[in-house]
């Protein structure tokens, strides 16, 4: 009765269903997009041409069996602009080789400008050393026992945040970062699949005082925002700008102050608030106790106060734990739930071997990836009213109003190893409906001729 009320409702009231459409992920076509997919890599911070590990039939596994359909691919400032002014076109070449092992599967690229404890040389890993306040940090301050992003605390690393986001003073510094992302906006503005650029990882504005009051997130994050994304639109009108609010607490779930971010030309925003969820007692380490349930809840109705205000689709750019945290896979299947509920899109930290990853140094699955393992609605052909897929029944439900202008299929990823007797389909609200499974990339394909049906997809083991 819900059900048909809202259908109603969608079907008289046309501008509703516009308004909320602009708040997903399009394709070309005009699908309405989810993602999943994996950071990579970890590994790429310290390797010494600041590769990720992957070889192509990794990404190849990762398209034919995990149902992955994105990468949040990490890239660094200090790797492309090692030198003031100079571009390490070896490595940009080295990029885009690996960019082109997921685009010609289909598959979506974000850029991910990493950058943990500012940069190379004086904290992590992200800006180059020349960039940085300081010469390189000869002693660090911060035991190294301690959790790695404490040393956001050494004083040398304060001022090269601190430095880097006063603009009037320091210019150089983000006309060079402004630059540094012109030049790749430059190189693949003209690949479909790559799907958006996430302007910076984790922001942080130095001093944490004044970070958690708001006034980094009010004023320097948000007055950076506004010149780089204009720059970023004078060469890609297309591509989607992923922005980050500060990382320091709106990671464990405090509220973000950011104000409205805009895109250029105002009028067609293709903006994706992109944030972290790493719940405290995960982040230092510990189980997923009963008295942390309500801490998952909590940090998405942090996001949701803040998308009434940027109006943009979610995606959690990063979250992830230890399979040997008890109950890991609770944490996952609250964090998803949650996620479908809001078509949140996703991407795991880490694809990395062991530790957090879903695959061991020997390519063997963790019990991480079971849990990554799901059926999901990749591309709608129209409007995507609900999805959800329980773990434990491996039962997936879909509804959404078709359009019959778009030309293209929905696409529902349905990963083999889930349903080793094959799966049962039933599809209702529409006739005539027909489906293809592509057995190779493990996807569901579902045409519906009619226009502005209230469609059902339901899936179930045999
Ligand atoms: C972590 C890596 C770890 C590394 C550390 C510093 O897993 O091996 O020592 O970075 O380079 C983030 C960051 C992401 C972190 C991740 C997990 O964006 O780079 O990776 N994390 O700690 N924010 C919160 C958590």
């Amino acid at each position: 009765m819900r059900k048909s009320l809202l259908f109603l409702f969608i079907l008289l009231v046309p501008d509703i269903t516009r308004a909320q459409s602009t708040t997903a992920i399009k394709d070309a076509l005009g699908r309405e997009l989810i993602l999943h997919g994996l950071n990579t890599s970890g590994s790429a911070k310290s390797d010494t041409a600041h590769m990720p590990w992957i070889k192509e039939s990794d990404v190849e596994r990762e398209h034919t069996q995990f149902g992955f359909n994105t990468v949040r691919l990490l890239i660094f400032w200090g790797a492309i602009e090692p030198e003031e002014g100079v571009y390490n076109e070896h490595y940009l070449a080295e990029v885009k080789k690996r960019v082109e092992w997921y685009t010609s599967r289909h598959m979506y690229v974000i850029f991910d400008m990493h950058q943990d404890v500012f940069g190379y040389g004086i904290g992590d890993n992200g800006a180059p050393p020349w960039a940085a306040a300081h010469d390189a940090v000869i002693k660090h301050l911060i035991p190294n026992k301690w959790p790695w992003w404490m040393k956001n605390l050494e004083p040398k690393i304060i001022k090269s945040y601190v430095q880097f986001f006063t603009y009037k003073k320091h210019k150089n510094r983000q006309q060079h970062y402004i630059a540094c992302w012109q030049k790749v906006a430059g190189m693949f503005k003209d690949n479909p699949y790559v799907i958006g650029y996430d302007l910076m990882n984790e922001p942080h504005g130095g001093r944490v005082i004044k970070t958690l009051a708001g006034g980094f997130e009010r004023r320097q994050l948000s007055a950076m925002y506004k010149r780089l994304i204009p720059a970023i639109r004078a060469i890609d009108t297309t591509h989607y700008i992923f922005f980050e609010p500060r990382s320091f607490g709106v990671n464990f779930g405090m509220s973000s102050h950011l104000p409205k971010v805009y895109d250029t030309p105002a009028g067609h925003p293709k903006l994706v608030y992109s944030a972290h969820c790493y719940l405290k007692f995960v982040d230092i380490g510990g189980d997923y106790k009963p008295k942390h349930v309500k801490e998952m809840p909590h940090w998405f109705a942090a996001r949701d106060r803040e998308l009434k205000k940027q109006q943009c689709p979610l995606m959690i750019g990063e979250f992830g734990l230890s399979p040997k945290k008890k109950d890991f896979d609770a944490y996952l299947h609250d964090l998803f739930r949650l996620a479908d509920e809001r078509h949140a899109s996703w991407s795991y930290w880490s694809n990395d071997h062991g530790g957090w990853s879903p695959l061991k140094p020997d390519g063997a699955p963790t019990p991480i990836l079971q849990e990554l393992l799901r059926v999901y609605p990749q591309a709608t052909a129209g409007h995507l009213l609900s999805y959800s897929y329980d773990p434990a029944l491996k039962a997936f439900e879909m509804e959404f109003v078709s359009d019959s202008s778009i030309k293209g299929n929905t696409e529902i990823a349905v990963p083999r190893s889930l349903f080793p007797n094959g799966y049962k389909l039933v599809v209702t609200g529409t006739t005539p409906w027909a489906s293809q499974a592509d057995d190779r990339t493990n996807t569901l394909k579902i045409s519906v001729t009619e226009n502005r049906a209230h469609v059902v997809v339901k899936l179930s083991p045999e």
